[in-house]
């Protein structure tokens, strides 16, 4: 049985940047769909019992085509959004992480800002519904990428751990934003929770 991550903000949290409608519809209707299907899709393909991470870098082992496309679309819906809002958090100004990761986001792109401008790069230009996201491969070394609808790092390589992400679907940001993703790119640093994002690095 998969379950969403229980937020541990209210649902006014993120305001001024996302307001309490965009949590209540995205988190309490569109993630608890995902979830709700993918235990559907999950149970029917006898793999409800594998941690997702593992489900979702297995996907080419589910021979019936519409069960994988099935366990795809939901499991990274999922997944990605449990990423997303456990991230998350009330707005701050001047919002970076320190230590270990850090240092680390220094030595790979040249300083925090030289990062956040080319995630941000990525995050706007995600053409259609996606996700950017930072993430670890198998040796530890951070990396950049973007994916279309529900893809994520897990599905599109082997040994990703994903750190960060930014959803780009309109609903994440048409309520607070209407059509200017750059501006809710521009803005959602601010909610970055880099305790949840270093936690995760140390993890990896
Ligand atoms: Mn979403």
């Amino acid at each position: 049985m998969f379950e969403q991550i229980k937020l541990n903000y209210a649902s006014n949290a993120l305001e001024p940047v996302i307001g309490a409608e965009t949590v209540e519809t995205h988190y309490g209707k569109h993630h608890a769909t995902y979830t709700t299907n993918l235990n559907a899709a999950a149970e029917k393909a006898r793999v409800a019992d594998k941690p997702i991470e593992e489900l979702l870098g297995s996907l080419d082992s589910i021979s019936d085509a519409a069960s994988r496309t099935a366990l795809l679309n939901n499991g990274g819906g999922f997944y990605n959004h449990n990423i997303y809002f456990e991230q998350l958090r009330a707005p701050r100004e001047d919002n970076k992480p320190t230590g270990a990761l850090a240092d680390a986001i220094d030595a790979e792109f040249g300083g925090f800002d030289a990062f956040k401008e080319k995630m941000s790069a990525l995050a706007v230009g995600q053409f259609g519904s996606g996700w950017a996201w930072l993430s670890c491969d198998g040796d530890g070394k951070l990396f950049l990428s973007q994916s279309a609808n529900q893809e994520n790092p897990i599905t599109q390589g082997t040994g990703h751990k994903p750190l960060l992400t930014i959803d780009v679907w309109e609903h994440a940001y048409y309520l607070d934003f209407k059509n200017l993703r750059p501006k809710y790119v521009d803005e959602i640093w601010k909610l970055i929770d880099w305790d949840v994002v270093e936690k995760r690095y140390a993890d990896r």
